[in-house]
């Protein structure tokens, strides 16, 4: 079994060594242009000529959870697109989503000011029941991510294509159900992938649809988010703020009006980072099961587009 490697903004030694323990009877080796034809890809945005270059593959295996990337591209006629499922992304995304949300529900933000001048200040108590959280896509981590919100006794909505049961959690589905979702909910947390339904979803409408003083926390695709509508919903004081990890360009550029905005955290696309052992534990014996006739989890729809 052949194993090709393509993977942009990856240290591509350690992956190869590791693929190879794992799966120590494949052929495992980084594509170069008119490398011989392979079985299965282990990718990350790759380009188009990989695609037209690799019309046999019979399985493309994404290290991420997020397929965007890859659907923009022409691919190969039979391949399967498969994506990550966790492999420990869900309790790092839990992590920084109740973080982000802790710190705007206790002002730590204002704190932090307050300390770096010296002031010994106190603020009153909020209310738990006054932030009530919205989670968009109840999916592998929508749904970890939900739960994690419920220890900490914030009342929590989500919100997903299909109808859920998710113990404490205020389930709304589908987009007959999104505006009263969005009225429930004072923080918004994005956790949907990116679709030709979902691009641009955060915008000046739906934002405002939120409860006033509202927070937005972005965490799956910068272009979710209609940037310059945010910037006028701060500026009207109708948003208080917002954690943003991900941009429509990334790596920010330098010069961006969310660098220095004092409304907005900006973390660089960490929110949930893919962890290589989890990762490929995961795709070997994902290609292991695929190649014994087994059915797999993580198949991307490319109608759905996730
Ligand atoms: P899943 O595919 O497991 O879940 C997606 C969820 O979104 C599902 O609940 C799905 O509904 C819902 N959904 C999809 N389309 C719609 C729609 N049109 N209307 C309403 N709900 C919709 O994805 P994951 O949870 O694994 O990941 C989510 C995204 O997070 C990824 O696509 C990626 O973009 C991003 N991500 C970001 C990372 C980062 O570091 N910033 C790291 C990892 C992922 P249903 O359940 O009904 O199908
Ligand atoms: C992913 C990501 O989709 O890292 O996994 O954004």
């Amino acid at each position: 079994m052949n194993i090709t490697f393509c993977c942009a903004n990856t240290r591509v030694g350690p992956w190869l060594a590791d693929l190879r323990l794992a799966l120590p009877q494949a052929n495992v080796t980084e594509w170069q242009p008119g490398a011989p034809q392979a079985d299965h890809a282990v990718v990350w945005a790759p380009p188009q000529q990989f695609m037209d270059e690799q019309p046999g593959l019979k399985g493309l295996f994404n290290i991420g959870a997020g397929v965007d990337a890859l659907l923009k591209l022409r691919l190969p006629p039979s391949a399967k697109v498969v994506r990550l499922d966790d492999a420990g992304m869900s309790v790092q995304m839990a992590e920084y989503v109740c973080h982000a949300v802790i710190r705007h529900f206790r002002e730590f933000d204002a704190y932090e000011a307050d300390v770096a001048q010296g002031r010994w200040s106190y603020r009153k108590p909020r209310l738990r029941a006054d932030f009530p959280v919205g989670v968009m896509g109840l999916g592998v981590l929508g749904e970890r991510v939900a739960q994690a919100l419920r220890q900490f006794d914030f009342p929590v909505h989500g919100w997903s294509r299909s109808p859920k049961a998710i113990d404490g959690v205020i389930c709304h589905a589908g987009h007959a159900a999104f505006d009263s979702f969005l009225a429930s909910c004072r923080v918004l947390v994005n956790l949907l992938p990116l679709t030709p339904e979902t691009r641009d979803i955060l915008n000046r409408d739906t934002l405002s649809r939120l409860r006033p003083e509202a927070y937005l926390i972005n965490v799956a695709r910068g272009d979710h988010l209609v940037e310059d509508d945010l910037l006028a919903l701060l500026e009207s004081g109708h948003m208080a703020g917002a954690t943003l990890d991900v941009f429509r360009t990334e790596p920010l550029p330098a010069q961006h009006g969310f660098w220095k905005h004092p409304k907005i955290t900006v973390t660089p696309h960490t929110s949930a980072r893919t962890l290589r052992e989890e990762s490929i534990a995961q795709i070997a014996g994902k290609i292991l099961a695929f190649e014994r006739g087994d059915p797999i989890a993580g198949v991307v729809d490319p109608v759905r587009g996730y």
